[in-house]
């Protein structure tokens, strides 16, 4: 079901995660987390800001790498531009503030088949790469059957598990929600956008559509 080398990469290290297990136990303790997660996350404008080096909101390819090579993320020319392209999601050629979450828990997640990297911080930032750890373990507790993927059924699944009376519908709904290609099953990436916009971050620019190509 990956469509490209890096989703294959990120289906495969995924995988390889999922076979340590979770210490997620149901979707409620997920939801708990979220105040955390919250300020984790507005912490991590600090470093977005930092790589916007034209503070035009966005962050371009020769920023990306720049970024990667101040974190010591060795990733070949065509990885940084694989991940730009998944990450940049409205295809406007310009990483924005949610986006970057995503795109660096997409690398920690990557970053986990290094050797010799148990226990150590991976990208030099450990609170957020606890955050980032949040997510792939509420992915691993949702993908019940370890495929690397999350399907209506296992969503389902998980919510029923926290005896909600209306889980049911709150599934179907959150299932939607993820489910942004509309393909029946939810990759990680797809998560991880839902996750920035339930816990609240939102980049607050969506007026200024037209502005790319000025120089
Ligand atoms: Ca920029
Ligand atoms: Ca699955
Ligand atoms: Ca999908």
């Amino acid at each position: 079901m990956a469509e490209t080398k890096l989703e294959a990469k990120m289906v495969e290290a995924m995988q390889r995660r999922a076979s340590v297990g979770t210490a997620m136990k149901s979707f409620n303790s997920v939801i708990l987390k979220f105040p955390k997660i919250d300020e984790s996350l507005r912490n991590c404008k600090a470093v977005f800001e930092q790589f916007d080096e034209d503070s035009n909101g966005a962050i371009d390819n020769e920023e990306l790498k720049k970024c990667f090579n101040k974190l010591q993320i060795s990733f070949t020319e065509e990885e940084i531009s694989d991940l730009f392209k998944a990450c940049d999601f409205n295809q406007n050629m310009g990483i924005k503030f949610n986006e970057f979450i995503v795109l660096l828990c997409l690398v920690y997640l990557l970053k986990d088949n290094a050797p010799g990297h148990e226990g150590k911080s991976r990208m030099g930032m450990p609170n957020l790469e606890a955050t980032f750890e949040t997510f792939v373990d509420a992915f691993v507790f949702l993908d019940k059957n370890k495929d690397g993927f999350v399907s209506k059924n296992e969503m389902v699944q998980a919510i029923n598990e926290s005896g909600e009376r209306s889980s049911g519908r709150i599934a179907m709904k959150r299932f939607e929600e993820m489910d942004w290609d509309k393909n029946g099953s939810v990759s990680f990436k797809e998560f991880l956008f839902a996750f920035t916009n339930w816990v609240g971050i939102d980049d607050a620019e969506d007026d200024e559509d037209e502005e790319e190509g000025t120089v």
